[in-house]
Parts: C-alpha cells; sequence; structure tokens
C-alpha cells in the first residue's frame, strides 16, 4: 500500500512540497488548507494530477480542509501559519502562529497519531515544541526544520563562494532558526579538505555572516513572502530518510534531553533520521569558542520557547 503524506498548509511551499513528493512518489498527498483556501488547494492538487503524465509519477493528490482526509497519514508537513513580511522578525509571528499551530495540532493528533511530524512554521524552534506539548508524542516523532535548510544554504554558498560542486562539500549548523545559529567551519570540508585550509578567515566569517541572515535575504529580495523552494525541499529530504529508512544524518530541531546540556527545548543537532524516526541525535566535542556561540543560540531559543507559556 502507497504511503500518505498530508500537507498542513498549502500555500507556497505546501505547494511545491506536494509536487516534490509526488515527483519523487512518496506516497499519496492531501493538502490541507483552512476552509477559505480549501478551493486553492484542490485546484493545486487538480494541476499537479494533470501534470502526472508529463511528471511521470503516480500519486493520488487531493485537497481538503478537512481533517478526516488526512486519517491514517504517514509523515504531516506542517507549513501553516504566517510567513514574515519585510521587517518583521520570526517572533513577531509568534502569537498569530502558534494559534494556528494548537488548530493544526488538535486535528493532527485526531486523526494522524501516528505520523512522524515535520513542523516547518515559524518561529520554528517555539513552534515545534508547541505541537510536541500540544500533541503529546513522543519526541522521535517531531522534528523541525530548519538546520536542513540552513546547512543548505551554508553548503551553496561555499560551493558559489569557491566555484566547487556543492555535492562536495559537507558540513553542519547548529542551534536555533535564527541570526545566532551556528555554521562550524572547523568541521566543514569540501572533498575532504578541511574548509580553514582552502578559504580565508574573511571569506569564512563572512559566509557565515551570510547564512546566519539568508532567510532576512530571501524576505527583502521578495519583499513579500519568505523562502519556499529551499525550505521545501529540506522537508522532503527529512521525509524521505523516515519513509525509505535512509537512516540520514540530517541537522534538524529535536527534542533535547540532556543532549549538549539542554533540557526540554527542541535544538537543532544533528540527528539520524530512520524508520523511526529521530533515532538518535549526535553530540559534537565543541571548542570554547564554538560552545559559547551554541550557549548564545540555545539562550534565544529558550526565551522564545517560554514565550509560548506551553
Ligand atoms: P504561505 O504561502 O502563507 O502558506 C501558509 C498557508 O497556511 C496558507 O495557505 C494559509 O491559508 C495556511 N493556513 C493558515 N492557517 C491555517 C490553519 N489553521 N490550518 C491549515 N492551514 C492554514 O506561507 P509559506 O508557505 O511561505 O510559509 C509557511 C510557514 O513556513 C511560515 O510560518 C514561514 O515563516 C515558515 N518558514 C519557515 C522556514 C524555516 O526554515 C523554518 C523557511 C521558510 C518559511
Amino acid at each position: 500500500m502507497r504511503k500518505k503524506i498530508a500537507l498542513i498548509g498549502g500555500g507556497q511551499i505546501g505547494q511545491i512540497l506536494a509536487m516534490i513528493a509526488a515527483q519523487k512518489e512518496l506516497g499519496d498527498i492531501v493538502i490541507l488548507d483552512i476552509p477559505e483556501f480549501e478551493n486553492p488547494a484542490k485546484g493545486k492538487a487538480l494541476d499537479l494530477m494533470e501534470m502526472a503524465p508529463h511528471g511521470n509519477y503516480d500519486a493520488f493528490i487531493t485537497g481538503t480542509s478537512d481533517y478526516k482526509d488526512i486519517a491514517g497519514a504517514d509523515v504531516v508537513i506542517v507549513t501553516a501559519g504566517r510567513p514574515r513580511q519585510a521587517g518583521m522578525t520570526r517572533e513577531d509571528l509568534l502569537a498569530v502562529n502558534l494559534k494556528i499551530i494548537s488548530t493544526v495540532a488538535a486535528g493532527v493528533k485526531q486523526y494522524a497519531p501516528n505520523a512522524f511530524c515535520i513542523i516547518i512554521t515559524n518561529p520554528l524552534d517555539a513552534m515545534v515544541y508547541s505541537f510536541y506539548k500540544l500533541t503529546g508524542f513522543p519526541r522521535n516523532r517531531i522534528a523541525g526544520m530548519a538546520g536542513t535548510l540552513d546547512t543548505a544554504r551554508w553548503r551553496a554558498f561555499i560551493a558559489m563562494e569557491l566555484g566547487v560542486s556543492v555535492a562536495d562539500v559537507a558540513g553542519t549548523v547548529l542551534g536555533g532558526h535564527g541570526p545566532d545559529m551556528v555554521p562550524l567551519p572547523r568541521l566543514t570540508t569540501v572533498g575532504g579538505v578541511p574548509l580553514t585550509e582552502i578559504a580565508t578567515k574573511e571569506q569564512i566569517d563572512r559566509l557565515a555572516l551570510r547564512t546566519r541572515e539568508a532567510g532576512t535575504e530571501i524576505v527583502k529580495l521578495f519583499g513579500k513572502g519568505s523562502a519556499f523552494f529551499s525550505p521545501a525541499w529540506s522537508a522532503i529530504v527529512m521525509a524521505e530518510s523516515y519513509l525509505r529508512d535512509k537512516r540520514r544524518i540530517l541537522p534538524c530541531a529535536a527534542l533535547c534531553q540532556g543532549e549538549y546540556g539542554v533540557n526540554g527545548l527542541f535544538i537543532g543537532v544533528p540527528a539520524m533520521i530512520s524508520a523511526n524516526g529521530v533515532e538518535k541525535i549526535y553530540e559534537i566535542k565543541l571548542t570554547e569558542d564554538e560552545n559559547a556561540l551554541l550557549q548564545k543560540t540555545i539562550a534565544g531559543v529558550k526565551k522564545t520557547t517560554e514565550e509560548t507559556k506551553l
């Protein structure tokens, strides 16, 4: 039997998620949006069905505003919420998106209680925590999509700067999804060569800063709305690792219970995603300087998480 993927939110990211999931034949897809946007969701689903003959995929794609239609979903990806507008911080979004996540959590808990859930809605670290608290799902079945995208941005900027294949750039970004996130140049390699040996400190500092501000750079360019292609692909990589038991190690917001000295917060950490969900969190021995940066981002995540009052 085909797997079922429920996309809660059928906006910019939701529609790209549906397209990539279909092209990868991850399963049948349900796009759920609020009643006012039910018809656009149905329209997008129909458009994707009509793309299938040329896209060469078999997947049934439907749109709905009724949670009954997500019944039994294997994976739920949540983008429901409002995106950032120019001049708006992710934290400005907290109050409005917390209300939306509460409705989503209730619907998913009732109709897809066994799903692996990937949260994308901002402010990410607080929304994934809220979803965890509101559903009561076990920690291995909830992850926030942030580090996978932040690391993709770090890798892309390095490849662009050095004029090399992005496939050869490996690295990771830790911490919260905001300007205090921590790219780790010391542990980044380009075809096995340490980044610190082929790029200058000035280059590395500039690329790290660009990574931390990457979401804002896109928001400024768009004028309205935030990134959608790269966030969608990043979440699909996580979903695929779960559905196909690929056991990929992807930085994502996972519930830390002692790891990195953190208890009870979702922090961006390298995690293995398998058929068991978030199966393992990897702890990295950090230098004093790296640890100081990590402590700063943890403090920021703690602050926004506490604002949820959950
Ligand atoms: P957008 O195109 O506005 O889509 C959001 C969709 O959610 C809209 O179609 C809404 O109608 C729908 N929606 C609103 N309320 C509900 C509800 N209660 N139930 C179901 N659907 C609802 O936004 P987008 O797709 O560009 O972004 C979605 C979210 O992702 C925003 O919160 C962004 O800030 C966030 N985002 C996160 C990242 C990360 O890296 C974590 C990157 C980019 C965007």
